[in-house]
């Protein structure tokens, strides 16, 4: 009985068996219900002149797949003219609907890759502008039966730019032999192996299927610091092979170009991009591959960037550069996207000139070439001038070009914000970005309306979206991360839809239709980033993160005197970069002339970006009300606690999400919540140390429930002091004498008796995976190991820093007065079992 129960849940709840999150939003789980709404769905699907390995064929096979998973019924594919069967579904593109007789009537004009979906007493026409289209059309037709919606209805949709690509910024090999990901989290690459393009190519067609969903049309498949070796001819067969797996989907395949090229593999001596060698020497690149590969989309080019080579090295323009590629391009239809992420590190010195800014190069060296550029060139610019920081204003580049198109490059991939390890949906900052009005000339210039071409009357333009995904069957490496990419998708199409919208839909394909189930993840994801900006950066100061290292984890000191122009200007009385034209940089000078006067003064900046544009005491008092200060810390306070939220939302989950995918996302968010008290306890003690000034509210700094592992009675461990040292609570940790010895740190509880969670913060360092064992008196309470490094899929580190640092914590505990606590660590590896501290919290009690 309870087994039959059981089954009527799942098949309620419509889960299917193994849910590892591969098939991501296109699972096709039964609709509950849908057995009695089948009879509406017609049981024949006429596909207008499909051809096998192109979108119409495919979309046929989708509607098959997708109508037996969705609603049970097996559907079947009329083969040959005449005949037509009453109820049907016709699938095709608008040409062959009229070539075989359709009612074009009151059909609209469509955009390339347009639908048109028309759904009436149970005839549905799914039509193209191109072939494409009329998959596009088949997905959403899909999506709507998938959540439910089956009434009648007609469609139009096209898409909002010509552009919608992504970037993987795959390695072919990295120092070692397989292909990894450049800030990628979620596993090896999924086309390289090796230094060739891998053999089963499967994983490459399931990508192309999920984007296809979403309206991608092309996948830049390698690292835009690109290996000269991605030309070989061997790669370039490799790379048909591709093209070949994305094809059924109507997704393209770009490159990612090293400029040297012709000097690295060619064996010419220049890469001089006006040397006619040089030029020949792409031209024939360019037409082996259009041989191999006749829709390929085009190229991706980053110059004259953290080491990259471009034009410049020969004193020639960015758009000699750019142009050189167009040229070659042009004959076959393709374009180059041309990265404006342009900035010379080397000449970054925050010491010696307070002028110097990062956030001006992009404006600085595409200066005067807005009329240079051939028209199948497109620049593609980050959202923001720097670098994808958890808050950063638009890039005042998108207001510098009117003839030239342009594409908004957004992060899908959490490099800066939280690795795929924390939940950040981001749609609701792109959102921000893509709604901003830059007041070009004073008139109406929203981001989108630029992108898109409609603002300059460019026909290109458009969005590329960094997505990196890898071999995991999570794709991101977490779950909810996919969230992003879903919704990055459905942005590039139509960035008026509402981000709220869109997570419900992706929640209901995703997870369940059950309300609850979605009211939770909305609530988590809504808060998200929010929480992640309050307590990894706040006010504008950037994401506070490593910058040196792994871009992961606290280390606000990393953010000043590096050489990579992240800078935030921090002393003992001040901070923020001084962006001013009057006083500083002169960065608000490069926006139009209303946004360059919000920007300028300090009265009508506002407050999420203050200390982006003003360098201001940390007793400035913000339009709130408080300190910038006193708002660092209560931010901190105040998003750490939300993470902690994220837990019992997800928790009270249990049981309306199959197990796998349950405990897969519990554990993230566990790990996430200790993670944020170690990001609000390393920043909020990097200023107070900084600054001098104490929290009004008397909490950082001091932590009651806590027990610092350096004033435990150690046997075989010692103390560590760490850093930087707002790492570790009171700026040291322990470790094993040696690596090989086990430790015991004790101590003698002064706490009353009673039921408590007891949390002990530790480092897990990608050495070794070393082993703590928490005993009270005799009793052992619990045992975990250090193996984020694989579990996680963050980027791995060998330091005791704010990156490795972790949490792990043992809930309602009975502990009595007197007892002993005793922690033993087992050194593995290099990895000295370090401990940081230990706190005896009573219920409700973070600390
Ligand atoms: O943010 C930086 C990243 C690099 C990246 C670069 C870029 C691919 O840290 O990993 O290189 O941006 O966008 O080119």
């Amino acid at each position: 009985m309870r087994s039959l129960l059981l089954f009527l849940l799942v098949a309620y709840l419509g889960l299917a068996a193994a849910e590892d999150g591969l098939a991501a939003w296109l699972r096709y789980a039964p609709v509950p219900n849908g057995k009695h709404l089948r009879e509406n769905i017609p049981s024949v699907i006429v596909s207008l002149n499909a051809t096998e390995g192109l979108p119409v064929y495919t979309a046929a096979q989708e509607l098959v797949d997708g109508i037996d998973g969705l609603y049970g019924k097996k559907v079947k594919i009329h083969k040959g003219k005449g005949n037509k069967p009453k109820k049907s579904i016709v699938v095709g593109t608008v040409d062959a609907y009229t070539e075989n007789d359709g009612n074009v009537k009151g059909i609209p004009e469509l955009s390339a890759d347009g639908y048109y979906i028309k759904i009436t007493k149970g005839n549905v026409l799914i039509l193209g502008q191109n072939e494409r289209g009329a998959l596009y059309g088949t997905f959403q037709y899909l999506e709507r039966l998938a959540i439910g919606e089956i009434s009648d209805t007609a469609i139009t949709s096209n898409p909002d730019a010509p552009i919608r690509w992504v970037n993987q910024w795959d390695n072919l090999r990295d120092g070692g032999t397989h292909g990894s990901v450049e800030r990628g989290y979620g596993g090896d690459s999924i086309f390289f192996w090796d230094g060739v393009v891998r053999e089963d190519l499967n994983r490459a067609a399931q990508y192309a299927r999920l984007l296809a969903s979403i309206g991608i049309n092309a996948v830049v498949v390698n690292n835009v610091n690109a290996n000269e070796t991605i030309l070989t001819e061997q790669n370039m067969d490799g790379l048909a092979r591709i093209a070949d797996e994305f094809r059924p989907y109507g997704v393209q395949l770009g490159l990612s170009l090293n400029f040297a090229s012709p000097q690295l593999l060619g064996g010419l001596d220049t890469f001089d991009p006006l040397d006619e060698s040089v030029i020949d020497w792409w031209q024939g690149i360019t037409n082996d591959l259009y041989q191999r590969i006749p829709d390929m989309a085009g190229y991706l080019v980053k110059a004259n960037s953290e080491g990259q080579a471009g034009p410049l090295t020969y004193n020639r323009t960015l758009a000699d550069g750019a142009n050189l590629f167009a040229h070659a391009l042009k004959p076959h239809g393709g374009i180059i996207m041309f990265r404006a992420f342009v900035y010379d590190h080397r000449t970054l010195d925050q010491d010696v000139d307070w002028k110097a800014d990062r956030a001006n190069a992009a404006v600085e060296f595409f200066d005067g070439l807005d009329s240079d550029f051939e028209d199948n060139v497109v620049i593609q610019i980050k959202n923001g001038p720097i670098d994808f920081q958890v808050r950063e204003p638009v890039s005042p580049l998108f207001a510098h070009l009117s003839q030239t198109g342009s594409a908004v490059e957004l992060q899908v991939t959490q490099e800066y914000l939280g690795q795929q390890a924390h939940v950040v949906y981001l749609a609701p900052m792109w959102k921000e970005v893509l709604d901003f009005d830059l007041r070009v000339g004073g008139e109406d210039s929203v981001v989108s309306d630029i992108v898109s071409g409609r603002r300059f009357n460019n026909e290109l333009g458009g969005y590329a979206g960094v997505v990196n995904v890898g071999h995991n069957t999570t794709w991101l490496g977490s779950h909810l991360a996919m969230s992003n990419l879903f919704a990055y998708g459905k942005l590039a199409w139509d960035p008026s839809v509402d981000t709220t919208e869109i997570l419900q839909t992706w929640t209901k394909l995703t997870f369940s239709h059950d309300k609850k189930v979605i009211d939770v993840i909305t609530k988590i994801s809504e808060k998200s980033w929010p929480a992640y900006e309050d307590y990894s950066g706040n006010l504008g100061i950037q994401t506070l993160t490593d910058i040196l290292l792994g871009h992961y984890g606290p280390n606000p000191g990393s953010q000043d005197g590096n050489p990579w122009g992240q800078w935030t200007r921090a002393d003992a009385d001040t901070i923020g970069m001084d962006r001013t034209v009057w006083n500083g940089t002169g960065n608000t000078g490069q926006y139009p002339e209303e946004v360059y006067q919000v920007y300028e003064n300090i009265e009508t900046t506002p407050d999420n970006l203050l200390l982006w544009f003003h360098h201001v005491p940390y007793t400035q008092v913000l339009k709130s009300g408080k300190t910038v200060i006193q708002h660092f810390y209560d931010a901190h306070y105040r998003g750490s606690a939300t993470a902690q939220t994220f837990v019992s939302l997800w928790e009270s989950l249990k049981g309306r999400i199959d197990k796998e995918r349950y405990e897969h996302v519990l554990f993230r968010l566990v790990y996430q919540a200790g993670h944020s008290l170690v990001w609000r306890d390393s920043v909020n003690n990097f200023y107070f140390n900084k600054s001098s000034i104490p929290d009004e509210a008397g909490r950082v700094g001091n932590h009651p429930y806590r027990i610092e592992a350096e004033d435990l009675e150690l046997d075989g461990y010692e103390p560590y002091l760490v850093s930087p040292f707002e790492a570790a609570s009171g700026s040291y940790c322990i470790v094993t004498a040696d690596n090989s010895t086990e430790g015991t740190a004790s101590t003698k509880l002064d706490v009353k008796t009673g039921v408590y969670n007891v949390a002990v913060n530790y480092f897990d360092q990608a050495l070794g995976n070393s082993t703590w064992t928490l005993f009270l008196d005799d009793r052992k309470i619990g045992e975990w190991k250090g193996d984020l490094e694989y579990i996680l899929g963050r980027a791995p580190s060998p330091y005791i820093d704010g990156q490795t640092a972790a949490r792990v914590t043992f809930k309602n505990v009975r502990v009595k007065s007197g007892s002993t606590l005793r922690i033993v660590g087992v050194p593995d590896g290099k990895e000295p079992a370090p401990l940081d501290y230990i706190s005896i919290l009573p219920e409700g009690i973070i600390d």
